[in-house]
């Protein structure tokens, strides 16, 4: 997979201009600290009042469909728009993303590179996070995926395009590792042999969601499926979860591997890409005040996905350590790395937050029942 190169204020100034945006460019400047896309907040000056924009180059290696993905976005935008106007909301573009539209009318525009640019307002007096603050910010960052669960439930017909087919299937995952092992193109196994024996060691857990699934236990719902903590926009004055973006992966999923992914990144006590393994473990408090503010808000949930809330944690957690570790392997062609070896380190953090989350499981699972009980 070839890397983007990051673009010029030349090349900023021209992909901006192709978007019905007004008045004067004045810079562009990498924005962010996403592993997949390419985020510039762009400047402009309207009128003599400097406004921002988000301009995003989409990973075309990763979303193969870039008119497919934006589809969705457009389609799962404008319906939560609509909603927020119903409910008498205030400051909407602040509350969804919003797609400004290029010249042609279109939700993408697509250079003479090849690449694929998106334009969204940018939501300003907000702030996102790679690590938890406090507990009751992560009560708000539940509570903010939980209304999205909510707002996107009634998007099933027509279906939303799966702009990653298989994305949370463990199993798939680790058929994708075992593999990369067997090739093991770079002659890095050799680095990672307890991290393997970890992973296979829990293997036969792999497919407990999918199974209950496929019983039809566990329903297939409209869901985000990139839930990380840096994936929602809390108000810099009131914290509160006001927008969440991201949307790229929008499609049929199942609820808990929502769930999880919010614990697997907000209960962490630590960076994801944190060198030092004994400051990383899953912390608690932080998983009860996710629970709650989750609990509160999704309250469609099945008995089977109420059993299973706090092994969803496990398991995305395990998933994307799997994942991490797979692109190490196959070279680091997937992930943005910003140093050799951060794959792997990124993957051991994930392993030490399973390994602490089983070891707190009678907790977690205590934790959920409480919630749902004062739901
Ligand atoms: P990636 O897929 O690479 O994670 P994101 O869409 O999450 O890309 O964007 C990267 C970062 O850019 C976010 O974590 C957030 O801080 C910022 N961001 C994204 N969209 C907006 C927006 N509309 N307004 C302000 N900041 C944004
Ligand atoms: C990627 O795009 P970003 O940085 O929000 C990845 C997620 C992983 C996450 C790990 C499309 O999310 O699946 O969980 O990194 N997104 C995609 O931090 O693969
Ligand atoms: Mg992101």
């Amino acid at each position: 997979m070839a890397e983007l190169g990051k673009a010029t204020q030349a090349e900023l100034k021209g992909i901006a201009a192709a978007f019905q945006v007004y008045g004067d460019f004045v810079s562009g400047r990498p924005y962010g600290s996403g592993h997949i896309n390419d985020t510039y907040q762009i400047t402009y000056s309207v009128g003599g009042a400097a406004m921002h924009y988000l301009l995003q180059r989409i990973n075309h290696h990763v979303f193969t469909q870039p008119q497919a993905v934006q589809q969705n976005i457009l389609r799962v935008t404008r319906h939560i728009a609509e909603k927020l106007r119903a409910q008498g909301e205030q400051d909407i573009s602040r509350r969804t993303l919003t797609l400004i539209l290029s010249k042609e009318g279109e939700p993408v525009h697509h250079d003479a590179q090849g690449n694929w640019w998106r334009m969204y307002v940018f939501v300003e007096g907000a702030s996102t996070y790679d690590q938890i603050q406090s507990a009751q910010q992560a009560e708000l960052v539940g509570e903010a995926f939980a209304d999205f669960q909510n707002m996107v439930a009634d998007l099933t017909d027509p279906r939303l395009h799966e702009t990653i087919p298989h994305f949370h299937n463990t199993l798939r995952r680790y058929e994708a590792l075992q593999a990369a092992i067997q090739k093991d193109a770079l002659n890095r196994v050799k680095d990672v042999k307890p991290e393997i024996a970890f992973i296979e060691a829990r293997a036969a857990t792999f497919g407990r969601l999918l199974e209950r699934s496929a019983k039809g236990e566990i329903p297939e719902r409209v869901t985000h499926n990139d839930t990380k903590l840096n994936n929602v926009m809390l108000d810099d004055k009131t914290g509160r979860g006001i927008c969440v973006i991201d949307l790229d992966t929008v499609m049929p999923g199942l609820a808990l591997y929502d769930f999880g992914d919010m614990c697997r990144t907000a209960t962490a006590n630590a960076a994801e890409d944190e060198q030092d393994l004994s400051k990383v473990y899953s912390r608690m408090d932080m998983f009860e005040a996710i629970a709650r503010g989750y609990c509160r808000g999704a309250k469609f949930l099945t008995p089977a996905e109420k059993e299973e809330l706090a092994f969803s944690a496990r398991l995305i957690t395990m998933t994307i350590g799997i994942r991490f570790l797979t692109d190490y392997l196959q070279g680091d062609t997937y992930f943005h790395i910003k140093r050799p070896g951060h794959n792997v380190d990124r993957c051991r953090t994930q392993l030490k937050m399973v390994q602490s989350m089983e070891e707190q499981a009678d907790q977690m699972e205590a934790i959920v029942q409480k919630a749902l009980a004062e739901a």
